[in-house]
């Protein structure tokens, strides 16, 4: 018996789920759709194995056959990576994150991480998040004449402060990321460096973007943005590290593994290591850059004037549209994209002054420069106040039809 007899409430909601992502432009930086062979294995029996420890060392019997499945996610991942270690058991990045921190640091030592402000991540150090009530944190900031990092800021912050962990990566900072650079800064004062490449793990694997190994210590990727898979992570480091990352994740931070979701997982690196795939990654970015370029047409400020990524954040101070009001505006007509805040924002996280926008997911239902360059128009139109909401939100559902989710 289906999902529709047995419980009809959750079926029609997953109906109207699926209509209303095939139906919206969705601009959201950190969302993709995932295939269905990972969607497959992700509804599979896989989900009803505990499966504490690891292959070949669990505490519990039956798990011959997912010891298979995890030893072959972890193959693949530091193949794809060009990585000594995986760990894939992580349950998404933020854990990671705090994994990371458990393998490498004593509470009270010092992580210099960029400010959240400025486009870094919570679990990078700020005070809501239990990273900023843990460690002692220095943060680093966005250039104001340049909107990208300075490294040769950077550099003296480091000497001045002495971290026993710089992290590099981040969520809305749209620029390729000097990996050499941050190894010397971070070897020049004996600290780690953990790179965070939830955002770009997938254009990384795709060879859009240069990768940060070697001269990261441990670097960390979610699986669901740009690598496509199922929500999840995976953490990258070399054989000394290892044995602290594979012991702070089980039994130091979380019990059994979601083997379903490794198995998603799997399925995914697959994908990735494919030739179609590093298509795919090359577009993201053109899809962004074309995206930017016909932001600044109608006169957007975009941070850093423009992007080497997938992402971008338009800086509506002068809009006269905060970012909250922007996003409901723009979810109204069938567009999603992310309030965010920009670099020293004189308003609340809550309702920041920008907008963040990316072009993973639209990238995966086939969006081309030319599409991307119709959206900057539809945005333009949509945030012009004197603007037919009802005529707009017709044109975007006309759009969706030209890049259904396959
Ligand atoms: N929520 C993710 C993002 O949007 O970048 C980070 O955790």
């Amino acid at each position: 018996m289906s999902i529709k007899t047995k419980d009809p409430l959750v079926a029609k909601l997953l109906i109207d789920e699926a209509k209303r992502q095939s139906s919206t432009i969705n601009l959201i930086a950190s969302e993709n759709y995932t295939p269905k062979e990972v969607l497959e294995v992700l509804g599979s029996v896989f989900t009803n194995k505990y499966a504490e420890g690891y292959p070949g060392k669990r505490y519990y019997p039956g798990n011959t056959i997912v010891d298979k499945l995890e030893q072959l996610a972890i193959t693949r991942a530091c193949k794809l990576f060009g990585a000594e270690h995986a760990n894939v058991q992580a349950l998404s990045g933020g854990p990671a994150n705090l994994i990371i921190y458990q393998a490498l640091l004593k509470p009270g030592d010092t992580i210099m991480s960029l400010k959240l402000s400025h486009g870094g991540h919570l679990s990078h150090g700020h005070n809501v998040n239990i990273s900023g009530q843990s460690y002692k944190i220095v943060f680093y900031e966005i250039d104001p004449v340049t909107g990208q990092l300075n490294m040769k800021k950077i550099a003296k912050l480091a000497k001045d402060c002495h971290p026993q962990l710089i992290i590099a990566g981040f969520s809305a900072y749209s620029r390729a990321i000097d990996w050499p650079a941050f190894g010397k800064i971070a070897k020049s004062v004996k600290a780690k460096l953990l790179a965070d490449i939830s955002h770009t793990g997938g254009l990384i694997a795709g060879q859009a973007l240069p990768s940060p190994f070697p001269y990261a210590d441990v670097v960390m990727t979610t699986t669901h943005k740009s690598l496509r898979g199922p929500r999840g992570a995976i953490i990258l480091c070399k054989h000394a590290l290892a044995n602290a990352i594979d012991k702070a994740t089980f039994p130091g931070f979380q019990g059994g593994p979601h083997m379903n979701n490794i198995a998603g997982i799997a399925v995914a690196l697959q994908i990735a290591s494919g030739r179609k795939f590093k298509t795919y990654a090359k577009n993201c970015i053109k899809n962004a850059k074309a995206l930017s370029e016909g932001l600044q047409k109608f006169n957007y400020k975009i941070i850093s004037d423009g992007t080497d990524t997938h992402l971008l954040v338009i800086d509506l101070a002068e809009s006269g549209w905060s970012g909250k009001e922007a996003e409901e505006r723009l979810e109204k007509v069938g567009i999603t994209v992310s309030r965010s805040t920009i670099p020293n924002d004189m308003r609340s996280p809550l309702n920041p002054s920008g907008i963040r926008l990316g072009t993973l997911a639209m990238t995966t239902r086939g969006l081309t420069p030319a599409g991307a360059k119709q959206i900057a128009g539809v945005i333009a139109a949509t945030l012009n106040k004197k603007s037919n909401l009802t005529v707009i939100k017709k044109q975007v559902a006309k759009f969706c039809l030209k890049y259904p989710i396959k």
